[in-house]
Formats: structure tokens, sequence, C-alpha cells
């Protein structure tokens, strides 16, 4: 190869990397997250601490990664701290344990809060690319997350430059990096189709330590075929938003869209493909999942920004086939413009996002167990739900084969308060919560909302307390939860008059 710098095995390249650094890693879920160099250095952790010396980093990246990168370091026991969202079983682990100290952040704070200084300086940045030229120009893959901000700050830069990527990738990225408090000015998006920055990243050749040559697809994988609740779900997501079109209060032209990760995204985004009532739209999202694939094929989907691909192998080698095709429907961009609250609310976006608990008067928990267990992060969630024209939780009515009613008296951990969760969706129905007291949330969720099994029960929660502006029991809130932790199912819960 034809660079200024070395062209280094991942040992080579994780030989570099020290004990108490910090590293950023580039892409955003398992799209564009390396696999080669995180491996290698889980495998050199392993030795320092069979060697009886210290080696655990700060890791810094997009989103969630693959298996190769949060799993693999986190099973080395090579993470000393972690932020943002992790979607990793081992790490997850690892988390809840406090063996890894994990800060959550909303994603299109990531990049603001590493240019603030906050977590101190980068020492690595570690991005795959699918093309570097000796000037130091870095062609992304099929995922931005930080990496632009990444690679300008830190001290050196390792590329895994991957060759499972067309290198004609050029032109799907559009890196933008806003200037900080108190030179912030408008950040020029006024339609998801806006370009406003360059195709790849520009650094200093100097500060690129090498690159490491690798052809491996992400680890992204596949999606559950919809069943009868996502299905039922995503129509009824569907089935609103097509009613809000008739009542006049989202113009027939429609409004673009966010959708989450995970199976009920992929059945709400194909529910609202097929709706015949719901005309062709734009997405302006952080994550691009297969079903959307599906409808910018069939011009559903007029557009697509994203700050990823991420798409099933299959997918993404059909993609790669129709490359052109797709050069002028899609755009990838960083996660602080994905995600940037300034542009959620001047598009006016539809969000829909899952939650874990949603309660009776509208706060969602979308990230902790019971209160405790982390799950995965907030995410983009935060962004997109309190800047949101109209913000959509999802989630079906119950979990663990109906132990748990996943609509509860009081949420065990608030990420999203009542004042931006607008309209909550099960299988069961949909409640708009929009211009609605505690009271009258309360009735709406349990009419339309709420599992059968769980009706009665929420009902008695109620007429408990029938006092004050929120119906709240503090001595029976979290009872439903406590019936499950003590015997296993909520239905045993016994109120306390
Ligand atoms: O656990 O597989 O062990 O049974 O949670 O639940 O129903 O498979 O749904 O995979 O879509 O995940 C909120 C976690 C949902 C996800 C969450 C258990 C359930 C199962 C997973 P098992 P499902 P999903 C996009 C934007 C974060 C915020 C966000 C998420 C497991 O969507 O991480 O939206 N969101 N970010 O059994 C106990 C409950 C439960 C429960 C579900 N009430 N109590 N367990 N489960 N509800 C992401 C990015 O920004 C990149």
């Amino acid at each position: 190869m034809n660079y200024p710098f070395p062209t280094l095995s991942p040992e080579e390249a994780a030989a570099m990397v020290q004990d108490k650094q910090t590293v950023g890693f580039g892409g955003f879920t398992a799209a564009g997250a390396c696999k080669v160099v995180p491996l290698a250095i889980a495998a050199k952790a392993k030795a320092e601490h069979a060697a009886g010396r210290p080696f655990k980093l700060g890791v810094i990246t997009g989103a969630s990664t693959g298996k190769s990168l949060d799993g693999a370091l986190a099973e080395a026991e090579a993470i000393a701290w972690r932020t943002p969202y992790q979607s990793d079983p081992t790490l997850r682990k690892s988390i809840n344990e406090g063996r890894t100290q994990f800060f959550d952040l909303h994603l299109s704070a990531v990049q603001p809060t590493v240019r603030s200084g906050v977590f101190g300086k980068m020492d690595f940045a570690i991005i795959e690319a699918s093309h570097v030229t000796a000037q130091g120009e870095i062609v992304l893959t099929t995922g931005v997350g930080g990496a632009n901000t990444f690679a300008r700050l830190a001290d050196k830069i390792i590329i895994e430059l991957n060759a499972h990527h067309p290198g004609d990738l050029m032109g799907f990225h559009d890196l933008y990096e806003p200037a900080d408090p108190p030179l912030r000015r408008a950040i020029p998006i006024y339609s998801p189709t806006d370009r406003i920055g360059t195709t790849f990243i520009k650094v200093n050749p100097k500060k690129i330590a090498g690159v490491v040559m690798t052809n491996l697809a992400d680890e992204s994988g596949g999606f559950d075929a919809p069943d009868p609740i996502t299905t039922q779900i995503g129509q009824n997501v569907a089935g609103f938003l097509a009613n809000e079109i008739k009542t006049g209060r989202i113009p027939p032209s429609f409004l673009p869209l966010q959708s989450g990760v995970g199976n009920i995204a992929n059945a709400v985004i194909g529910a609202l493909g097929s709706h015949p009532d719901i005309p062709p739209f734009m997405m302006y999202t952080e994550v691009l999942q297969d079903s959307v694939v599906d409808l910018l094929e069939s011009g559903k989907c007029a557009f697509a920004s994203s700050c990823s691909l991420t798409l099933s192998p299959d997918r993404l080698k059909a993609f790669y086939a129709n490359l052109e095709y797709y050069r002028s429907r899609v755009v990838l961009r960083p996660q602080e413009i994905s995600n940037s609250p300034e542009i959620v609310r001047r598009l006016g976006l539809i969000t829909i996002n899952t939650a874990i608990e949603v309660d009776l008067f509208g706060n969602v928990n979308s990230t902790h167990v019971m209160g405790r267990d982390l799950m995965n992060g907030i995410g983009g969630s935060g962004d997109f739900t309190r800047n949101a024209h109209v913000s959509i939780y999802t989630c079906p009515s119950v979990a663990k084969k109906g132990a748990i009613s996943t609509i509860v008296p009081f949420v065990t951990h608030l990420d999203h308060s009542e004042h931006s969760v607008q309209v909550v969706v099960t299988e069961h129905g949909v409640a708009d919560l929009r211009g609605k007291s505690p009271h009258e949330r309360a009735e709406v969720m349990i009419n339309n909302c709420v599992h059968p099994d769980y009706r009665e029960s929420l009902r008695g929660y109620l007429a408990a307390s029938n006092r004050g502006h929120v119906q709240q029991t503090l001595h029976n809130a979290f009872g439903m939860h406590l019936a499950f932790l003590e015997g296993g199912d909520m239905r045993n819960v016994k109120w306390k008059v």
C-alpha cells in the first residue's frame, strides 16, 4: 500500500494502547464498529492480567457495537469505564456487577461532551474506514457515530481498513462538526436531504499511527419476523398516524420519521409502509434497519438521513449491489447531527421509541429493569422524544410471559417524563395522552393499553387514592414490582389500604 503510515497487524496496533488510556471507537451500533483491533486489545489485556499487571481502558463509542468490541473487551475485564449506549450481554453484566463504571449519555451529547474535556484527553481514535489517502482523508463505512470528533481530538489514530465495503462509499457521508458555546450557530439543516459537510474526515496524516487491513462483515444480527404482537403494535401506530393526517394535526405531506432499533421498530416501519393512507415519507433517524431499505426500494420512503446502516448481512449485500440507486436517497451523519435536538424540533419529527415500562401517567423507563439493572441505555430516545412534534412510545403490554405488566403505577427509573411523552401504544391500542390531566391519562392507559389481566388491579391502585393531582399512593407505588420480586408475578399484587 502506498501510505506514509505503516500497515500493522492487529497485535501491533494493540501493543500501542496502554493501561488507563482513553479510546474513542468510530461506528454506531454494530455498523462500522471495529472488529479486529479491539479483539487484539482484549487478548493483550488478558496477557497483562495473567502477568499480574493492570490493564483497563476508558471506552467511548457512538452507541452499541459488535461482539468483537464491547463483548471481547468486557470478557477480558478491559473496560474501566464506558459511555454511552451498549447492548452486549457480557458488558451489561460487568456494569450491573459494578466491574465497569457506565455513564449514560444522550447520543447527541457524546461529541460535545468529549470536546468539553469532561472525559480528559482522548489517547486513541480507532476507526473503521473504507478508504484512506496519504493526505489523511478517511472515508468511513456503514456507521459514523462520533468518528469525526474522535479522529480530530485523539493524539493518535488507528484505522481498520475494511475491504468488505466498496471503495465508492465516498459520498454517502455528510460530516459536520458544529462550534461549541459561546460560538455555537444554527446547524443549517432544513430538510432531511440537506447536506452541510464533507464526505470524508480530514486529519493530519502524521496522527495516523497505522492501518490494519480487514475484510469482515458488520456483526449486525438479523431481525425476528414480526409476530402477532409486534405486527399489531405496528398497525396501531400506523392507524393512529393515518388518523392524525385525517384530523389535520399532521400535514397531508406527512412529517419526517425517527424510529428506534429492534423488532418492534422494524414492524412499525413495515406497517407504515403498507398503510394506504400514509403517503411516501422521509426518515430523519439514527439507525436505518432492514425495513427502511425495503421502503426505499419501493419508493414509500423517499429519503433516509441516518447515523448508521444497521442492516442484516444479506440486506447490506443487496444495498451494495444497488449502490447508485441509494446514493441520492441515503445520507449518513455524525450522531450530534442525526440526533440534534435543534434539528429534531425544526423538522417536526414523529418519533417512535420502545419503553421497558410506562406508568399510568405517561412517565417512561427505557433503561433499567426493576429500577436497578441496566438494560442498554437511553440511546437516542431522549434526543428525539423531548423535541418531537409527536412522540410515541411502543411496548408489548406484558413481559416475561405475562408475569410483568409493562404499564405500572410508577416507573422504577425515569428517562422520559410525562411532559415529553405524548402517545403510548401497545398491542391492545393507543393512549393519546396529549391535553389530558393525570386522572384522564390513567383512565385512557388502562382502557386502551393495559393487558386485560392487569386492568382491574390498576383500577384498584387508582381507587386507593382519589386525592391529589396525580393519583399516587406512595406505599403502593412499587407494589407490582415487589410482587414480582417476591413471588415472580405482578398479578399477585395486593394493595395496602
Ligand atoms: O428480555 O429477552 O430476556 O426476555 O427486556 O425486550 O421486548 O425483546 O424488546 O429488544 O426491542 O428492547 C427498551 C430494551 C426493548 C430497547 C428496549 C425484557 C424482555 C426482554 C428486551 P428477554 P424486547 P427490545 C434506539 C433508541 C433504549 C432506548 C431507545 C432499548 C428484553 O428498545 O434499549 O429506544 N431502548 N433508544 O423480556 C423486565 C420489563 C420489561 C422487561 C421488557 N418491564 N421488566 N424486563 N423486558 N420489558 C437505540 C439507539 O439509540 C442506538
